[in-house]
């Protein structure tokens, strides 16, 4: 399996997560990596390659030019202001004031663009956030050169991020512009299974109204469980996108002989829907220890995740998503791999 990696992810390094009221170290750190990278090496998996640089223009596909211009200004505009601390949101366009118009002042863009609080934005995080892309396009490439399967070792990870709004640690939605990639290079039918324990609001809001791309995904219910918003069972798509949206919301202490009934499910719309390529969201939060999680699924279960996910049998790209039990996340990663490859 082709694994892509960089060691410059390093440069989204941020401080501070605004979490319990309290500004603390953000459990999206840098080291995830490193506990990911020494446990591929262990199980012999460990050659990685280097990203390829894309054009812009892969990424645009999929968010909103503005959007992405935000981004890129967003801490330079922050520090221009004066402001000592690291860019967080203090104020939105919600209910009672749904303006469209967009503020010139950085918080009120900033509320305008976050679609959650607890992210902050520092130097260089828009530049990590377009290596994380390259990582996820350069794994989709390595499938239409004909690899059967690659994993776009990446942070930050992208899920949460929709076509124009960032937050959930995510900026560019990696596993969406890996599929668009795909569509466009010669692939027609895309399988996004989301398995990261929080549902991918962005990339359903994304794919909503489409039909080339069928998204699913395992979650913690929205009720009880980040985004809140988004992610219910009732939510299947609108206009051609009718059918091609699955949510399994599932309650707290969910173990993995019900989560995995639920990817079966998944797994079976795929096949009826005669998808020619898969994109696995893969989020190794659903681990029974995971620190900001509730599902209870243990260290050994991932292979048979992994083995389930090769069950479909078309060609598959694994983005990395989320997984905040650092010391375990590596063994967890490379166990989904190791059984995908040892069907
Ligand atoms: C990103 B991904 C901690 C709450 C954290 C944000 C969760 C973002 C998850 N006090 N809320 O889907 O793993
Ligand atoms: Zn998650």
């Amino acid at each position: 399996m082709k694994i892509i990696y960089s060691p410059h992810h390093t440069q989204h390094n941020t401080k501070t997560e605004l979490s319990g009221g309290e500004l603390v170290a953000p459990y999206e750190c840098a080291s995830r990596m490193d506990y990911v990278c020494q446990a591929l090496q262990e199980y012999g998996l460990g050659k990685t390659t280097e990203p390829l640089e894309f054009p812009r223009c892969h990424v645009e596909k999929i968010h909103d030019k503005d959007y992405l211009s935000f981004l890129d200004n967003c801490w330079q505009q922050w520090q221009a202001t004066g402001m000592s601390g690291e860019a967080i949101p203090t104020i939105w366009p919600s209910r009672s004031m749904p303006s469209n118009h967009i503020p010139r002042n950085i918080e009120g863009q900033i509320g305008y663009y976050a679609l959650a609080g607890e992210t902050a934005i520092a130097k260089n995080t828009a530049q990590a956030a377009w290596l994380s892309a390259n990582i996820a396009l350069t794994a989709a490439h390595s499938l239409v050169q004909g690899e059967h399967s690659a994993f776009a070792l990446a942070r930050p990870p992208g899920h949460h991020a929709s076509k124009n709004q960032y937050g959930g640690y995510c900026f560019i939605n990696n596993a969406a512009v890996a599929a668009q990639y795909l569509l466009d290079n010669g692939f027609q039918r895309v399988a996004l299974m989301d398995v990261d324990f929080h549902h991918g609001n962005g990339t359903q809001d994304i794919f909503y109204e489409r039909n080339d791309v069928f998204f699913s995904s395992i979650h913690g219910d929205p009720l009880d469980a980040f985004p809140h918003f988004l992610g219910h069972a009732d939510e299947t798509g609108i206009g051609a996108g009718v059918g091609y949206n699955l949510n399994h919301p599932l309650p707290q202490g969910t173990p993995y002989a019900i989560w995995s009934e639920k990817l079966e499910q998944s797994l079976n719309a795929f096949r009826n829907y005669g998808a020619d390529v898969l994109v696995v969201s893969l989020g190794l939060d659903t681990y029974e220890h995971d620190p900001i999680s509730f599902f209870k699924v243990k260290t050994d279960e991932y292979v048979n995740m992994g083995t389930t996910l090769a069950g479909l049998d078309i060609p598959t790209v694994f983005i990395m998503e989320g997984g905040y039990a650092v010391e375990k996340l590596g063994h967890n990663t490379a166990n989904v791999l190791q059984g995908f490859l040892n069907v």
